[in-house]
């Protein structure tokens, strides 16, 4: 099954945007001051859910020395940045009335640096760090917040719009409905697997289509920006041949990815295969009601063609086999399917991350032919180790990468915009704390200046991204 395929010596398009990516609360510290608010990850670290009972009420310490963040990004020689807003900074308890004229300041002034720099901000809106006052009134699962989300969106567009020509409205939607509601291993920790992780995928593509609406009508003619989604998909390769293998493969690409993307890039409602599989398995459940939602036929037509591009994050790759009539009524078990990887392919620190970078190319294939050849950007991509400023893994894995999506791009004409790296730095790892680093700079957590210092795979990026090739 492996693809025998040489190394693409050529260069990417004129124009295309090399980037680098972090998040809020993976970074910024600062986790209460100057008025900031309790966010669901706070309390998850707080409540000591994280590895070594980390927290990131310091992370990299980046609400003071964004400077030093600029300086990095400008160093790498890269045109964007990618980071996100973090929502209980600017809105303590989530509503737009608490203002926090402290954190529109330092946006600004991050934004602004940027700017100096000649970089460009995309703007991650939701990278998962819910106003904990919001959680307390049902998060994610309560239909008011798509109204809230709206709100904040609306805050934002305000304040920053005039420089931000990119917004994207959520990171991986699955990863918060899944694991933040399905199996509750991450922040806010609900374990609602079976309906509950579909109630809240619904309502983040009803608070996407939303805020996607309020910036077409209102900010669109006045600032001319863009704006998506990020989701996040492995690539999913049937283990054999066999037509079941192929359709559990097509099943699983259209649960994970085709779930968000195919009311917003598609027909504007969800994929037939979950339609039709979770209605026959609610039913023999003895439900009188889907555990998938229905979309009004107007929310339909809201949703179909809410966006500018196509946020893509992606890392690894999984083999599927068919797996007849799973009787576990949840997420999981509603796709009838195995996944196993390949003992072939190499690690990283993180165990659901394997090398195998012709994944990608495949996954843009599968954009391209399921929604129409959007415009794309993959908004992340890299790989963990410990953090040894000899990171010779991690050129390997952009150099094989980054090659894969050029062969996308000029041999099967899918229109890639733009590649961000995850990450900039080495920073909090969510439930793994601080023990698995995808930077490009380390970063000492040892120290109280979070000193930085780039890794071997910085001036290897930065040939990426200034020749926009190999050379
Ligand atoms: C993404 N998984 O998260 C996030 O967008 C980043 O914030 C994160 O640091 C990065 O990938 C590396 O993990 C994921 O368990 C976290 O499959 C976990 C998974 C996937 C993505």
């Amino acid at each position: 099954i492996l693809e025998k395929d040489e190394f693409l010596n050529a260069t990417f398009p004129p124009g295309f945007h090399w980037g680098v990516a972090t998040a809020a609360y993976q970074i910024e510290g600062a986790w209460n001051e100057s008025g900031k608010g309790e966010s669901i990850w706070d309390k998850f670290a707080h409540d000591s859910r994280l590895a070594n009972r980390d927290t990131g009420d310091v992370a990299c310490d980046s609400y003071h020395k964004y400077q030093e963040d600029v300086r990095m990004v400008k160093s790498l020689g890269v045109s964007h940045y990618r980071f996100s807003i973090a929502w209980s900074r600017l809105l303590p308890d989530g509503r737009s009335s608490s203002l926090n004229a402290a954190a529109v300041r330092y946006y600004n002034d991050l934004i602004n640096e940027l700017h100096a720099n000649a970089i460009t901000p995309m703007v991650t809106l939701y990278h998962w760090d819910l106003p904990q006052a919001l959680q307390e009134i049902g998060g994610w699962e309560n239909d008011t917040i798509i109204d809230y989300f709206n709100d904040y969106a609306k805050t934002c567009f305000e304040h920053f719009g005039d420089r931000v020509p990119l917004w994207i409205t959520f990171n991986e939607a699955f990863v918060v409905s899944w694991l933040g509601y399905g199996i509750g291993v991450f922040a806010p920790g609900v374990s609602k697997p079976g309906d509950g992780v579909y109630r809240v995928a619904h309502n983040i593509i009803r608070s996407h289509v939303k805020a996607y609406r309020t910036y077409d009508k209102t900010y669109r003619s006045r600032y001319h920006g863009k704006v998506g989604i990020t989701l996040d998909c492995d690539w999913k390769e049937p283990i054999t041949t066999e037509a079941m293998d192929r359709y559990a493969a097509e099943r699983a690409l259209q649960f994970k990815l085709g779930w968000f993307a195919n009311p917003i890039y598609g027909n504007g409602d969800y994929p037939a295969v979950m339609r039709s599989t979770l209605d026959r398995k609610s039913q023999q459940e003895g439900r009188t009601e889907s555990r998938l939602p229905r979309f009004t036929e107007e929310e339909k037509r809201m949703n179909r063609g809410a966006n500018d591009f196509f946020g893509l994050n992606h890392y690894t790759t999984q083999y599927v086999r068919h797996n007849r009539d799973d009787r576990r009524s949840h997420y999981e078990g509603d796709q009838d399917l195995y996944t196993k990887v390949d003992d072939c392919w190499p690690g990283s620190r993180s165990d659901w991350l394997k090398v195998n970078p012709w994944g990608l190319r495949r996954l843009l294939r599968w954009v391209r032919d399921r929604y129409g050849n959007p415009p794309i950007y993959v908004t992340e991509n890299g790989i963990s180790d410990d953090g040894s400023l000899d990171d010779q893994n991690r050129i390997d894995f952009y150099r094989a990468y980054t090659n894969e999506m050029l062969k996308a791009i000029l041999r099967d004409g899918c229109n890639v915009k733009g590649y961000m790296a995850w990450s900039l730095m080495d920073n909090l790892e969510w439930t793994s704390g601080y023990t698995q680093k995808f930077g490009i700079y380390q970063v000492d957590f040892n120290s109280p200046n979070r000193t930085r210092t780039p890794k071997k795979s910085a001036a290897f990026f930065r040939r990426l991204a200034t020749t926009n090739g190999y050379n």
